[in-house]
């Protein structure tokens, strides 16, 4: 028996359970242990029935991931899959009652399908994930999902990944039976009731085709639930797969379905979608672990927090933290903007409550964690201070000096800076080891990302209890260094110049946000550029124009729209102009300014086409990322993949900046930004990593700092 699936009986019935820490994968020797013990079912006179049931905290979260890319790779057969296995369990003689804790996710969903009964407690969640693999359920859930759930109920879940609740499964029909108190037991008695009640076949879920509805009512419900996936999930494969692999279950007998199932999953599963995707799973776990702070770190307790500043970044981090439970001090100098900062935390909420993400109930205890002041009273007790006041290095310092002289000893002194040294920032308290950077991206309640920014003093516990607090208030923490910019904004400006350059030589202003929207950009740059307000860019530029090198190309445009006024969308007009209800439209205007302004610079208008624009913006983001890397500044790669594909909106399907020049090979991103080089000069200048890498055949994801 294999060491992953243990057998034991209570009385006649036999408990099978499956331990393979720390999710239950199915892994290698877990399906040939189930049934090695489906035999021992049959064949032992003295049990009647079997309890299927996972160890630890959870049920069975799939297929074990890190198979796949040994597969793709060329390293491992597929070898003959789950399917044979699951057929194995519905064919048993005696029942077989699978009872689920935690998650049943992906192959772990279907496994429990091959079961006879469901039995679940209350807290379990059921799904198939794989659409975020960027795969299709490969083990028989396209077919016997629709059988137990229904069709449209199987789409929604194929198609969108998301696990439901116990009850919903329990209502849609793939639970049998939700058991309150102790699971096994309660799955033991089920056990028992079924083996009493005389019956001698037991239902297969595969032999079940009453939901499988009518030819006509399904044909309109795929045409609509295949338009909404093209609208809510632009350019993703998977789950278009997933509607066709739930139609064969509508259109074949189960056996065929099954074939069609498996020809579409190893399709998807060898896509370069999925590859990234794959990566991204792993990606988001890998940033989590920073060599030099082990997990065994010790943490700093927050139990409150105060928040400086009420503006739109403080107002939602004071929301995060206390949707999280922290209760905060929201701290303004006057009366007036700490009123502003509140109302608008109130019609944020507000709005949660009509969208029916919170109830009035969930918004009420919020609010009450919310505190606010105009003094300095609440720092003295507060295990965090999130400072969130505007970019001025002065004002900060004066904070920070203050937050040293009343900040309990332990405390953690942050600053939201997203520009500024946090080293500087740091010098002005007798304390640096308490001082780090936390970089919330706007709306900080609901972007994902938040950049960790270790300075050169702080300390390994303040380091891991802010990666903690992220993962505590729904966030990815990614540590950084302190450098201009940090890694994101570092690396989005020279994306956002080559986005400039490229109107400023010719290129349409909608092309170029079209181009990168095509390409999978949750937003153009320029549109991004006119959200963020262009002005914010051209402050910092003029206060760094000491740092512009003689004879580098230097964009004009944004400077001169801004001294025009055009900041974006708060003034309506940038880039583009916005009507009252900021809608976006076309301002030929600008097109004609910057040719003009491209001409007095002798700048030749010339065509481009989308591929250019492309690689222009997309190549200046892994130039800069290599030398980010390079530096030192993020850990690795995935790092940077991370940040950008949370706080930035690069598309999840390319894996993130690096994962993709890693995709394309670094040799042909190499060659290409030397071509940009020849182009358009020292702005292009290749980082030294990049053209390392490509010479050596290596990519990033093999880059180990020494
Ligand atoms: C599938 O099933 C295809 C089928 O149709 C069959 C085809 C034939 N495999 O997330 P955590 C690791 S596709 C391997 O931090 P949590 C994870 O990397 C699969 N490893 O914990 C991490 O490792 P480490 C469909 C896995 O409590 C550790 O476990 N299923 C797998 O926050 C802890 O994970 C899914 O997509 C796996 N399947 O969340 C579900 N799952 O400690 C994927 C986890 O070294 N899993 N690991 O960094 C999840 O969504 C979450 O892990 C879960 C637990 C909710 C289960």
């Amino acid at each position: 028996m294999s060491e992953m699936v243990k057998v034991g009986k209570q009385g006649d019935v036999m408990v099978i359970t499956i331990d393979n820490p720390p999710v239950n994968a199915l892994s290698p020797g877990v399906p040939e242990g189930i049934a090695s013990a489906i035999d021992q079912l049959n064949a032992d006179a003295d049990v009647r029935a079997a309890v299927l049931i996972g160890a630890g905290k959870t049920f069975v979260a799939g297929a074990d991931i890190k198979e796949f890319a040994k597969m793709t790779s060329g390293k491992k057969e597929r070898g003959p899959g789950l399917l044979p296995f699951l057929l194995k369990i519905e064919d048993s003689k005696k029942p077989v009652i699978v009872a689920i804790h935690g998650q049943a996710l992906g192959g772990g969903l279907e496994l429990a399908m091959a079961g006879h009964y469901r039995v679940a407690s209350g807290a379990a969640q059921v799904g198939q994930p794989e659409v975020k693999l960027g795969i299709i359920p490969g083990a028989a859930g396209t077919q016997r999902l629709p059988r137990l759930a229904g069709v449209a109920a199987a789409l929604e879940m194929c198609t969108e990944g998301k696990p439901i609740p116990a009850a919903t499964a329990l209502s849609l029909g793939i639970v049998d039976k939700i058991i309150e108190g102790d699971l096994l037991e309660g799955a033991v008695a089920f056990a028992r009731e079924v083996a009493a009640s005389g019956r001698t076949a037991f239902p297969k879920t595969r032999a079940r085709n009453e939901k499988l509805g009518a030819m006509r009512d399904n044909e309109l419900l795929f045409e609509n639930v295949r338009a909404s996936v093209r609208k809510k999930q632009r350019g993703l494969k998977a789950p278009l797969a997933a509607i066709d692999a739930v139609e064969a279950a509508t259109r074949e007998p189960f056996e065929s379905g099954c074939a069609t199932e498996q020809k579409i999953f190893t399709e998807c599963l060898h896509s370069e979608q999925s590859k990234a995707l794959i990566h991204v799973f792993f990606a988001e776990r890998e940033v989590a672990k920073i060599p030099d702070v082990p997990k065994d770190t010790a943490t700093i307790p927050i139990r409150s927090a105060v928040v400086i500043g009420a503006g739109t970044m403080g107002g939602g981090i004071a929301m995060v933290l206390a949707n999280a439970g922290i209760p905060v001090t929201l701290k303004e100098t006057e009366q007036a903007a700490l009123d502003r900062g509140l109302a608008t935390i109130g019609k944020n909420y507000a709005g949660s409550v009509k969208r029916g993400r919170m109830t009035q109930a969930d918004v009420d205890e919020r609010m009450k964690r919310i505190a606010s002041t105009t003094e300095w009273d609440g720092v003295a007790g507060a295990d965090l201070v999130i400072e969130a006041v505007f970019e001025s290095m002065a004002l900060k310092k004066e904070i920070f000096a203050q937050l040293d002289a009343l900040a309990k000893p332990g405390a953690i002194l942050a600053s939201n800076t997203s520009t500024l040294s946090i080293d500087e920032i740091a010098s002005s308290t007798k304390r640096p080891e308490s001082v780090i950077g936390l970089h919330f991206f706007s709306p900080a309640n609901v972007m994902k990302l938040l950049e960790v920014v270790r300075g050169k003093a702080t300390s390994k516990e303040v380091i891991a209890t802010s990666m903690q607090l992220a993962k505590k208030i729904g966030k990815i923490g990614v540590l950084v260094g302190n450098c201009r910019g940090f890694v994101g904004n570092r690396m989005f400006q020279p994306y956002r110049r080559e986005a400039q350059f490229l109107v400023e030589e010719g290129a349409e202003i909608a092309a170029v946000d079209k181009a990168l929207y095509d390409w999978g950009m949750a937003m153009g740059p320029l549109s991004t550029a006119d959200l963020a307000g262009l002005d914010i860019g051209w402050r910092i530029r003029k206060e760094h124009r000491h740092l512009e090198k003689p004879g580098v190309r230097q964009p004009l445009a944004e400077d001169k729209l801004c001294e025009m006024g055009r900041f974006g969308q708060k003034t309506r007009a940038g880039w583009y102009r916005y009507d009252e209800q900021r809608r976006q439209v076309a301002d030929p205007e600008v097109a004609e300014l910057v040719r003009g302004w491209s001409r007095e610079k002798g700048i030749e208008p010339r065509e481009i086409s989308p591929e250019e624009i492309v690689e222009r913006c997309v190549y200046a983001l892994v130039n800069e990322g290599a030398r980010i890397l390079e530096e030192g500044f993020a850990l690795r790669a995935v790092d940077i993949d991370i940040i950008y594909l949370n706080g930035y909106g690069f598309p999840a399907h390319r894996g993130g900046p690096m994962w993709y020049a890693d995709s394309v090979g670094l040799k042909k991103v190499y060659e290409r930004v030397c071509e940009f080089e020849q182009a358009h000069g020292e702005n292009w200048r290749p980082a030294p990593l990049l053209q390392q890498l490509a010479e050596q055949g290596k990519s990033f994801a093999d880059f180990q700092r020494s």
